[in-house]
């Protein structure tokens, strides 16, 4: 079976400053979240590879850039560092250093026609704001964070038409304050909701900035909602879903989109006594200032079920208390990471942002597979056949474009990655990379199998697809 990719459909790949770029330069105060975790709990990252080196891309973006272009690529996304762009947040300093690095990878990209999208933070919360201001907790780092905006507006906003505030901005705090699985492990809930709340009042502040200085092109931001799939039809599975929904993604999706909370938040905060601290004013800017477009990583379905125990009231809140993770039997999965695969995923989470989201503009801006052990797929010149790549992004684009057909409103698919990249304590375990990066001195890079498959995808904008059941 044939598929056509609409003319002006992005086709693109995506990546982040922390996990490609490496220390070199790194000035003295400029670590990262990312950095400070690696540093404190070096022995939890895969065979201690961490943000040091990374694929080096401070050094080696012109390679990469190189290989962009041979492959036809038109647009990538990447960030910038916010801890290594700023030597000074409370005086508003700039590293003129770092800042030039920018404005260099920008031009290389363009130079070689390729659209640059670009990231305000990508997990790259500076550690000073973490440690002096305990991070989003205070409501002195949204200013900042808007201080850091304005200057990167200001410099890049030529180069620049795609911007996103945020990727992923419930991950950090999810991890450690709600969960506590990652340094600094603390469990607090209500801090987990003062900087979702914290971010969501930065993403608007920083819209409304860029509105009003005039600047060509679009703001958004790039969310991971999950779409959550009930075991069953019961009002109990139903509503387990509706809470997770809730507390993942409508926490965000709401207030970015339709400019408030729901109503059903509020009631749940204060069912559960969930406290942050908010006020008028505030809300206001969000109500005014929601995003042009949005940006949506997928990977794998989220199963939920009702919980089958009852919660103990004496444990911190978690919104676990209105479900439990189910998983499907049978379900076919990508064992190196542990996600389930679920091509359709794709559609749904199109038709899902279609009806309740008002049709907004938006791109896949994350999609794809790590594969352990790459190199066992290698062939004898040392290209990767990462043919089960192919048919991951085959079978999950085939979705995205037959939702496209059905009047979703998504502009394009960026895979993740471009190159094989770190991964938040998983490091350089799964490769996601259309080129592979050695572990040697040098990360020499070579291009895999998939390079060429999305280059001729490129090309000629037709996806052959298996006629199977998974695209029925
Ligand atoms: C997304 C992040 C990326 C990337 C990806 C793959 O959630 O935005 O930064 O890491 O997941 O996941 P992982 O690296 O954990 O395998």
């Amino acid at each position: 079976m044939q598929l056509t990719i609409p003319k002006d459909f992005i086709l693109g790949a995506a990546s982040s400053a922390w996990q490609t770029e490496g220390w070199k330069g790194k000035k003295e105060g400029q670590d990262s979240y990312l950095d400070s975790w690696y540093k404190n709990e070096k022995f939890v990252w895969h065979n201690g590879y961490g943000p040091a080196v990374a694929t080096n891309f401070m050094e080696q973006y012109q390679d990469d850039v190189d290989m962009m272009q041979k492959i036809h690529l038109t647009h990538y996304r990447t960030s910038i560092n916010w801890s290594r762009f700023m030597i000074d947040y409370e005086k508003g300093v700039v590293d003129e250093d770092y800042a030039q690095h920018i404005d260099d990878v920008l031009d290389a990209l363009i130079a070689a026609g390729v659209e640059p999208m670009l990231c305000l933070e990508h997990y790259e919360l500076p550690t000073f704001l973490l440690e002096k201001y305990d991070g989003w907790s205070s409501r002195k780092v949204v200013d900042f964070y808007v201080q850091y905006a304005a200057e990167v507006f200001k410099r890049y906003h030529h180069k620049v038409k795609y911007w996103f505030t945020f990727n992923e901005p419930i991950v950090i705090q999810t991890r450690c304050y709600l969960d506590a699985i990652r340094w600094p492990h603390e469990q607090n809930t209500n801090k987990w909701m003062q900087w979702n709340y914290h971010k969501v009042l930065a993403t608007a502040k920083v819209v409304e900035l860029f509105k009003s200085k005039g600047y060509e092109g679009q703001i958004g931001c790039v969310l991971n909602p999950e779409m959550v799939y009930a075991r069953s039809s019961s009002p109990e599975d139903q509503k387990a879903a509706e809470m997770y929904d809730l507390f993942f993604n409508r926490i965000y999706l709401d207030p970015l989109v339709h400019g408030s909370y729901p109503e059903v938040f509020w009631k749940v905060c204060k069912e559960e006594g969930l406290e942050f601290t908010y006020i008028q004013e505030d809300l206001d800017c969000i109500a005014q200032n929601t995003v042009d477009f949005l940006g949506i990583n997928q990977y794998y379905p989220k199963r939920v079920r009702a919980p089958r125990y009852q919660w103990n009231n004496q444990a911190p809140f978690h919104p676990e208390k209105f479900y439990e993770t189910f998983d499907l039997p049978g379900r076919q999965m990508n064992n190196s990471r542990g996600w389930e695969i679920y091509p359709k995923l794709l559609f749904d989470m199109a038709m899902y942002i279609k009806e309740r989201y008002n049709n907004i503009p938006w791109l896949i801006t994350e999609n794809g597979m790590g594969r352990e052990n790459e190199e066992q797929f290698m062939d004898a010149s040392g290209v990767v056949q990462d043919d089960y790549r192919i048919d991951f992004i085959g079978k999950h684009l085939s979705w995205l474009l037959r939702a496209v057909e059905q009047g979703a409103n998504c502009k394009g698919y960026m895979l993740w990655a471009f190159t094989d990249c770190v991964s938040p304590m998983n490091a350089f375990k799964n490769r996601y990379g259309l080129v592979r990066i050695e572990l040697n001195q040098e990360r020499t890079r070579t291009l895999k199998k998939s390079a060429a498959w999305y280059q001729q995808l490129i090309d000629q904008r037709i996806l052959e697809i298996e006629d199977d059941e998974a695209v029925k």
